[in-house]
């Protein structure tokens, strides 16, 4: 019970269980790890898959010959463990060339660079069979006014996606780009700050259909922002790529917690939304084991980011499958929500004295939505105690 399987398309990033742990005020408490170990070791623990920044698998500045060296160890090791890369994705921020950002920085030869790193990546992600490719804008943006014009600094933007769909699709490449928004850290303030202003930014693109959104948990809540409706309003637009699952608690520095270890309730309507909306992608983890911890302390948290979505699963599925929700539900009109406003059509509305002038407002004002009955059922099973 609540055991992973590959079916259940868990994927991990290999800087997450590879942090070793350095922040901004301290050095690592733990010793690199090698990827092909893993690999090794997520596949033992039930996951489908590793994403990698192209840095996390070939140290930045190695050779032609070291880059071939390490491709091949790590695709002898998802060879010998079934593991698949269904995402990768550049880093564009750990190098000090991109301090003012990538597709952004007001550098012009930084920008071209950037462009050019991501594209020799995208050729290794389409080698190593990924879909998708997820840009983080890590770096683009700014801690003063003057510094950037962010008018223009989106033009840029802009032009850098078009060019790589432009790439894409010259290549004949089955892949698409999902935009990973997030308010700030480490910038002062980043640009495409949230899930909403990525959906706007990806429809003034040329080839808007090649691109959507990898939402972070923390990433929205760190913006005070709910992130189930994030999801939804995503999923609502056709444009969740992927997703980036972990805990965050309220407005903080970007904590990064194993997925559950943070606002409980809403990763319990996340799991409900994922698992009832059709979602079909990977269910992605971009957490950080705790440096407190040692190699115990990353195996466990990465295990307990699956059992935790499982148990979520679970949760969610008897909480839809109770009766006594399902008359709640009803209780509470949500039958009604999903009725049509006007099927009867605009002539018809304005027509309908029942809709307006012969209209209780006095009688409608008094229904009780019945909310709270509702809520506390689905705690009660969030809880266990149904
Ligand atoms: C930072 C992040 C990133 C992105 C990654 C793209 C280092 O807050 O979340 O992780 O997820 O660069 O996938
Ligand atoms: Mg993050
Ligand atoms: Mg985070
Ligand atoms: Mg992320």
């Amino acid at each position: 019970r609540f055991t992973p399987t590959p079916d259940d398309k868990f994927t991990f990033g290999l800087w997450t269980v590879g942090w070793q742990g350095v922040d901004p005020f301290g050095t690592a408490t733990r010793p690199a790890l090698d990827p092909v170990e893993s690999v090794r070791h997520l596949a033992g623990l039930g996951a489908h898959g590793v994403t990698f920044h192209d840095d996390d698998l070939i140290p930045f500045g190695s050779t032609d010959t070291e880059r071939e060296a390490h491709v091949k160890r790590f695709r002898q090791a998802l060879d010998a463990t079934g593991m698949k890369v269904p995402m990768a994705t550049t880093n564009l921020f750990t190098h000090p060339v991109f301090k003012d950002g990538a597709f952004t920085a007001n550098d012009r030869d930084v920008r071209r660079y950037a462009l050019r790193k991501t594209i020799r990546n995208i050729d290794l992600a389409v080698e190593l069979g990924a879909t998708t490719y997820v840009a983080w804008g890590g770096r683009e943006g700014a801690e003063s006014g003057a510094a950037k014009d962010v008018r223009v600094a989106l033009d840029r933007m802009k032009e850098a996606f078009d060019l790589l769909g432009a790439y894409v699709t010259e290549q004949g490449y089955d892949l698409r780009f999902a935009i990973e928004p997030k308010p700030n850290e480490p910038r002062g303030d980043i640009l495409l700050p949230t899930v909403g202003h990525a959906l706007a930014f990806i429809e003034r693109l040329e080839r808007p259909e090649m691109v959507g959104v990898n939402p972070e948990t923390g990433h929205e809540q760190m913006a005070g922002l709910n992130f189930p409706h994030g999801i939804a309003q995503a999923l609502w637009a056709g444009k969740l790529f992927h997703i980036d699952l972990n805990g965050q608690t309220g407005i903080k520095y970007d904590q990064d917690f194993r997925f559950g270890a943070g606002d409980l309730r809403q990763a319990f309507w996340l799991v409900d939304l994922l698992e009832t909306a059709g979602y079909e992608g990977p269910r992605h983890f971009d957490f950080k084991p705790v440096r407190t911890d040692g190699a115990d302390g990353v195996w466990a948290s990465a295990a307990g980011c699956m059992r935790n979505y499982l148990i979520l699963k679970e949760r969610a599925a008897a909480f839809r499958a109770d009766p006594e929700v399902q008359d709640a539900l009803r209780a509470s009109r949500l039958d009604e929500l999903a009725r049509p406003t006007a099927e009867d059509g605009l002539a018809a509305l304005l027509a309908d004295r029942g809709s307006y002038e012969d209209f209780d407002v006095t009688e409608a004002a008094g229904r009780s939505m019945a909310f709270e009955t509702l809520d506390q059922l689905a705690l009660d099973h969030l809880l266990g105690v149904r």
